[in-house]
């Protein structure tokens, strides 16, 4: 069973493959993705690693003059995907693209990659890639930590990779839609709508961009003036790893003039995350920014502190306890938001579903800190719902029933990389 669900995963990267770089699925998601690629990367690297590099060069072939990576990258233009490169709006930049970014995975994926083969070539390729993440990193701490308080914002829900978590609802509502006019969505003609997130938050989105578009995506602007601004435990936590494994790369290639501003940014973090603490949950939770109300419920991003080096007992006790109540009610985790909550929908998104990159993560994080039985756990489930159902996109966690678009480059590569 193993080894024909490798060769199955292996098949859809190398199909999804458009030539140096890796779309996450055909028809619904035609583009370069961000995070999409970084997990792509470490699953070309089980049998590849030579790929598995070209996959995160083709993706910084997009990095911005500030240093910004965009979460999309436009190659060619494909109608069949909405918003498009002419939405967007992002002339003069490396590639047509997107306006903001995503999870920065990459560097995480880099040290892998680099701790697999060490030989001069990939020493010289690490040097070319090294300066380009270290201004992506920095990029996200000034332009989406603009006050210094170890905490990184998005100014989009895309831009969280985690789109219509219903921690957003409350910012997003806020967003004045009455401009958007009329669109014609793509998404829904490949998959059912009841899997997707609503008009209500395609609008928001829109609108969302708009405001960046006619800043010209100015960081600071978008910082003071964006209708959203909200400071994510899943970027945050996600960049404090890549942060760290940054540095590793950095003490590798005897880069010591970039140590103390990345030793800044993880001291910085590992105070600032207790903004992110919401005591009344007793959770990591979403912070609005420009109203300082926290998210109200437990997502699976609450559970990747330990994946960003955060044990303390104090975070970790109740966030295990919430762990464990939220796994009692699904068949297979990690339910991306609690089942106990009134949002919690098994099928929307990222509303309960179970992604399989979010298992890899948190899972990875518990089995570093001793959590191996949890972290079995996960990985398991992980194995059954690929068996029952395929290398989808998501998957319901009551069901195990896949979902969204299937032969699904992450999901492949998670396979590959970690849980088969
Ligand atoms: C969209 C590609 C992307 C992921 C995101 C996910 C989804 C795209 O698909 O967003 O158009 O809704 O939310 O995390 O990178 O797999």
């Amino acid at each position: 069973m193993s080894a024909d669900l490798d060769k199955i995963a292996i098949d859809i990267l190398q199909a999804n493959d458009l030539g140096g770089y890796t779309i996450p699925t055909k028809g619904l998601y035609p583009y370069q993705w961000n995070w999409d690629s970084a997990f792509v990367a470490q699953g070309f690297a089980t049998f590849d690693v030579n790929r598995g590099w070209q996959e995160i060069e083709t993706l910084l072939q997009g990095q911005w003059d500030d240093g910004m990576v965009p979460h999309i990258l436009f190659r060619k233009d494909d109608p069949t995907y909405f918003p498009g490169p002419s939405v967007w709006g992002t002339q003069n930049r490396a590639l047509p693209s997107s306006g903001h970014s995503q999870p920065p995975v990459a560097a995480s994926t880099v040290r892998l990659l680099f701790e697999k083969d060490q030989s001069a070539t990939y020493v010289e390729r690490l040097r070319v890639v090294f300066p380009k993440l270290l201004a992506w990193h920095r990029w996200y701490h000034t332009a989406r930590d603009f006050d210094g308080r170890g905490v990184i914002a998005v100014m989009h829900p895309w831009e969280s990779g985690r789109d219509n978590l219903p921690d957003w609802d409350g910012p997003a509502a806020r967003v004045d839609t009455s401009g958007v006019g009329d669109y014609v969505r793509k998404d829904t003609s490949f998959v059912n709508a009841d899997m997707r997130p609503r008009k209500t938050d395609y609008d928001r989105y829109l609108a969302i961009l708009q405001f960046g578009r006619e800043c010209n995506w100015d960081a600071e602007k978008i910082a003071r003036d964006a209708p959203f601004y909200v400071a994510d435990p899943g970027v945050t936590f996600i960049q404090l790893r890549a942060d760290r494994d940054l540095l590793a790369l950095a003490h590798a290639l005897g880069e010591t003039a970039a140590l103390p501003e990345i030793e800044e940014w993880i001291a910085r973090a590992e105070q600032g995350i207790e903004l992110l603490w919401n005591p009344d949950l007793g959770a990591f939770t979403t912070l609005d920014l420009r109203s300082g109300v926290h998210g109200e419920g437990v997502s699976s991003a609450s559970f990747l502190a330990p994946y960003a080096g955060i044990c303390k007992a104090r975070y970790l006790e109740p966030t295990l306890a919430h762990f464990d109540r939220m796994m009692s009610k699904v068949t297979y985790g990690v339910p991306s938001y609690d089942p106990d909550h009134p949002a919690f929908e098994s099928m929307r998104y990222w509303r309960g579903p179970v992604w399989g990159i979010l298992n890899y993560m948190i899972a990875t994080g518990f089995a570093e800190i001793g959590e191996t039985e949890r972290a079995e756990r996960i990985r398991k489930d992980t194995v059954a719902l690929i068996e029952k159902s395929g290398f989808a996109e998501y998957f319901d966690p009551i069901s195990g029933e896949g979902a969204g678009g299937n032969s699904f480059s992450w999901t492949s590569a998670i396979w590959l990389n970690w849980a088969s």
